[in-house]
């Protein structure tokens, strides 16, 4: 498999911490998102995702090299084809609780801070865009944090890492470049520290990405 990706791309992160947990090995294309005016609008990238966008895999099915996109299919896929170990928990509501978490950052929080949005809103308005969209991150964290509290366990759902941590994570590194204050969410505070003391979450981390910048 091969992953392009994005050292700082937090979408990228969920899916690199999916294939680190699940012990596959994988090869890392970076594609640039800044420079030369974005290497996702290349025609090269548009053919793998025409959102033009990060996280791509590039898989191969029965001899034919596919691409998906959209990290939360990816996830479903891995956990489809590699479903040890598991990122989903065993019983039904879990998986949905898991799944509904990994929403509110994949729809309820992402979009309203992603690049395009930014860079838009930059050339759009007179507003500094990372302080406009921080209250979307802040008001989803807190309502993310608000639903954990009824299934956490040493996780947001349990005492296995799911979907939802996968999610979680690369949203709260954000939340830090977007100078959310997350002093008050205690609950995600300690899920955070207890998912960056595994392999896996460390190895997915932007800085150790060959394309992180020093
Ligand atoms: N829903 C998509 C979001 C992907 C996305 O927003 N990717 C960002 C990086 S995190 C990107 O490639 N942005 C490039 C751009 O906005 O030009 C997913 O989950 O994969």
């Amino acid at each position: 498999m091969k992953l392009y990706s994005y050292w700082r791309s937090s979408s990228s992160w969920r899916v690199r911490t999916a294939l680190a947990f699940k012990g596959l090995d994988y090869e890392y294309e970076a594609i640039h998102l800044l420079e030369q005016g974005g290497i996702q609008h290349s025609e090269a990238h548009k053919a793998r995702n025409s959102m033009e966008q990060v996280p791509v895999l590039e898989v191969d099915i029965d001899g034919e090299t596919r691409h998906l996109a959209q990290s939360m299919a990816i996830l479903e896929f891995l956990e489809e084809t590699h479903p040890e170990p598991a990122l989903l928990p065993e019983d039904a509501f879990g998986r949905a609780r898991s799944r509904q978490l990994a929403e509110i950052v994949n729809s309820g929080i992402q979009p309203v801070q992603n690049l395009l949005l930014l860079q838009r809103l930059g050339r759009s308005f007179d507003v500094d865009a990372k302080a406009w969209c921080a209250p979307f991150i802040a008001d989803g964290l807190a309502a993310y944090e608000k639903l954990a509290r009824e299934t956490a366990g040493d996780f947001s759902v349990g005492d296995a890492p799911t979907f939802a941590d996968i999610c979680l994570i690369p949203q709260m590194y954000n939340a830090r470049r977007f100078k959310v204050d997350m002093s008050e969410m205690e609950l995600l505070l300690q899920i955070e520290q207890n998912c960056m003391a595994l392999d896996a979450f460390k190895a997915a981390h932007p800085d150790q990405q060959p394309d992180a910048a020093v």
